[in-house]
């Protein structure tokens, strides 16, 4: 039995030394460029930066994310949308009628922007209760029209998330309890997508949980951060250090070229 063990051990040994090289060798570098909800309600809408802390201008991604759309060869393009139901969760307006989930009951108490957090059966999510904002096929839900949009084909792929009414999904991987994913990793498997550049809207949100899921999906994984706005306009700097700290590369536009 001895024999057999040490002999199986030598020879993983091996086979993992020999896909180490071959990976090497010949895996080819796949680059994605990935563009987080670009849309109306974080812009000039329901949710607009504009009215965080400090407030952002999240329109000013738009020529930087379309300046590298236009000069860097990424092989694979995904946009992302923030797409609720109207009954979401994530809505402040949502809470009375869920008032039954609020842990520790007393729903009266929570404002606008406050934490709350829901149990119930199938559910158990700390929220932020956001303002109602990018309901499914309304205007403000669609993606800002300067933004270049590719169609959507073999190397275009676009996500829509948040759909389901009872978790909110900040990541356009997972949702936030990271139970049910998007179609995004394998869409960027099929690609075979080994780089994520993320780009776009809210840095302490959205592409902030973007950035951090690419990473356990195995994605060397870059945040383009001129290409970038926040909720909170103070707190800018602290989040791009914190995602260093997780292991994304925080890297400005202009350096993508030489990257790639
Ligand atoms: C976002 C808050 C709520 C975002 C989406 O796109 O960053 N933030 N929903
Ligand atoms: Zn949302």
């Amino acid at each position: 039995v001895l024999l057999i063990i040490s002999i199986g051990a030598i020879r993983a040994h091996k086979s993992e030394d020999e896909t180490t090289t071959v990976e090497r060798s010949s895996k080819k570098n796949v680059y994605a460029l990935i563009m987080i909800d670009v849309q109306y309600c974080f812009i000039n809408g329901s949710l607009a930066l504009s009215n965080g802390p400090a407030g952002q201008d999240g329109a000013e991604v738009i020529p930087v994310i379309n300046e590298l759309i236009k000069k860097v060869p990424f092989d694979v393009f995904a946009y992302s949308l923030d797409w609720h139901p109207a009954n979401h969760i994530s809505f402040f307006e949502n809470l009375e009628s869920r008032k039954d989930y609020v842990l520790g009951g007393d729903h009266e108490k929570y404002q606008m922007f406050d934490a709350v957090t829901y149990t119930g059966p199938g559910l158990e999510t700390t929220q932020i209760l956001w303002p109602a904002h990018c309901i499914q096929d309304t205007d403000e839900a669609k993606l800002h029209e300067d933004l270049i949009r590719l169609p959507a084909g073999d190397n275009v792929v676009y996500i829509n998330k948040g759909r389901n009414p009872n978790i909110d999904s900040y990541s356009a991987f997972l949702d936030n309890d990271k139970i049910e994913k998007t179609p995004l990793d394998n869409e960027l498997k099929a690609r075979n997508v080994t780089h994520v550049f993320v780009t776009g809207l809210a840095l302490d949100y959205c592409v902030g949980s973007t950035a951090i899921d690419a990473i356990n999906f195995g994605y060397k994984t870059y945040v383009i951060e001129d290409a970038c706005r926040g909720v909170d306009g103070t707190a800018i700097e602290a989040k791009l250090n914190q995602l260093e700290q997780d292991g994304v590369e925080i890297v400005n536009s202009h350096q993508v070229e030489q990257i790639i």
